[in-house]
Formats: C-alpha cells, structure tokens, sequence
C-alpha cells in the first residue's frame, strides 16, 4: 500500500505514522508514506495557498491551482507505475472532511485492496469546491465532530487500513476480529499477576479448559455489547448463531445480562 498524503504539515503526518507497527511495515516494504507539502507547489511568488472566499464569510479558503497540482504529481507517479490497463480508473483520493460518509471497519477493509491511496487534507475553512470535483473520489469523515484540520483523520483512517493490509500485523495478530469483525466489542483480558488489588483473574480463564474458555469470552462480548453498545447489540444478526451449543452461550449471556442489570440497578436505589 502506497499512501500519498496532500498537506500543508507534512511533518505531522511522516511523525505519527513512522513508529510502532506502521513503522515496522513501512521498514518491511508493506507501505509507504509520501506526504506531500501542498505549498511547495504554490505558483504564487509568496507561497500563498489561501485566499478569501467569494461572497464573504470567516476564515480562509485553500486554493485550487496548489492543492491541484500536487494532486496531478502524486497521480503522474502513480501512473507511471501501473501497468496500461488501470490507466482509465481514476486514482482513489479521499478528502477528509466532517461532510463525508463517516468511516467504519467495512470501509477500512475496502480501502486496504488498493495499490495507492491519495489523501487530501484541508485546513482553514475548506477547500474550494472546484477542485474537489476534478480529483476527489470518496469525502470521509471520522466521526460528527470538528477538528481543526484534515492530517490527524488521514492517520486515523491510514492505521484503521494498513493494519488490514496483509502482512502488516505479526503472526497471530489479526486484523480479522474472530468471526464479527466489528459486530461485537472485545472480551476483557488479564494478565499476571493472578490476583491484584484484591481483585482475581476470572477461574475458568485458569482452568486450561479452551471450550470452556472460548465459550466465556464469547458470552462476554456479547453482555458488554448490551452493556456499551446498545446500538450495536441491535444490529447483530442473532441468525449467525447457528448451533445448538453457541444458542445456549447466547442464551446465557442474556440471562446474566438481565441479572447484572438487575443487581447493578439495586446498588443505586
Ligand atoms: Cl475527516 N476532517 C476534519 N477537519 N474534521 C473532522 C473530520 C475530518 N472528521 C471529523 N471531524
């Protein structure tokens, strides 16, 4: 995966993505990281990128012509390394903004087939429009809130997708969440030692028992989806549960559910 990203900090971006597992890949040659600073290809004599918008309003508004041809550079790289028959697809350029489709795990995976990933981030009040529509594929946002430019999304969403990228994760790791993929949230998890602040480590995780081991985690994933995720709860499909055996662990996970509720109600009256 060749990630190219059109900024006006690219310091930030080769920062926060150079350490740890994106690091470790970029080093194994799983990716790369070409942050590209839009203001180097300003034609104004001041390396101004900005200007007022038309109409009046706060703020600044970044230019076309810069933002365009760093745009048309990244993808003249690219294509010169394709071979002929993906000449016609438009390359993938995502502008990250809080008016895009908001980003989840589906997209992340979709993301990661491709070879190269444009990112375009804005800062000041946006970008004008005329530009967006010449080069931008898919406006991603990562959530409804507003932040004061596009970089820190970008590293969001390229560590949400390079860690689908074959490889990337070490042996054992895997970006595939057991069967859910997102559905569901992560059991707890303990470590030594095996008991700390009074507090023990769940018994049937000692037990050496791996059905029974399996089984608790599965029913602690689905109480603590109840529990935090409602709104994820509702949208699991209870028809992957197809055996006698996982509708039974479902069925106790609803049962202590309901139980824990109930207890946990009476300790506020
Ligand atoms: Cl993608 N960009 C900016 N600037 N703010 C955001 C965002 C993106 N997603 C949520 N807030």
């Amino acid at each position: 995966m060749n990630y190219h990203i059109l900024t006006l900090f690219p310091e930030m971006v080769t920062q926060g993505l150079s350490e740890s597992i994106l690091g470790r890949a970029a080093k194994k040659g799983l990716l790369s990281v070409n942050a590209v600073n839009i203001r180097d290809y300003t034609a104004d004599r001041h390396k101004k990128v900005d200007d007022y918008p038309y109409g009046g309003g706060a703020g600044m508004l970044m230019q076309a012509q810069p933002v365009y041809d760093a745009w048309k550079t990244a993808c003249e790289e690219i294509r010169s390394r394709q071979p002929e028959e993906l000449r016609d697809k438009p390359v993938r350029t995502v502008y990250v903004t809080p008016q895009g489709a908001v980003f989840n795990q589906q997209m992340a995976k979709e993301f990661a087939k491709e070879e190269d990933l444009i990112f375009l981030c804005g800062h000041y009040e946006g970008i004008d429009e005329r530009v967006l529509e010449e080069t931008v594929t898919d406006y991603v946002s990562i959530g409804d809130y507003v932040l004061t430019g596009g970089e820190l999304p970008a590293m969001v969403m390229i560590d949400a997708i390079s860690r689908m990228v074959p490889g990337v994760l070490a042996n054992g790791e895997s970006g595939e969440t057991e069967s859910f993929e997102g559905d569901l949230l992560e059991y707890p998890q303990y470590s030594r030692p095996e008991e700390w602040h009074g507090r023990k480590v769940p018994e049937v995780l000692l037990s050496g028992h791996h059905g029974n081991v399996a089984d608790w985690r599965t029913r602690e994933s689905y109480k603590r989806t109840m529990a935090r995720r409602p709104d994820l709860w509702e949208k699991f499909d209870l028809t992957q549960v197809h055996s006698r055996h996982d509708k039974k662990v479902l069925a106790q996970a609803l049962e202590e559910f309901r139980q824990e509720q109930g207890s946990a109600a009476e300790t506020e009256e």
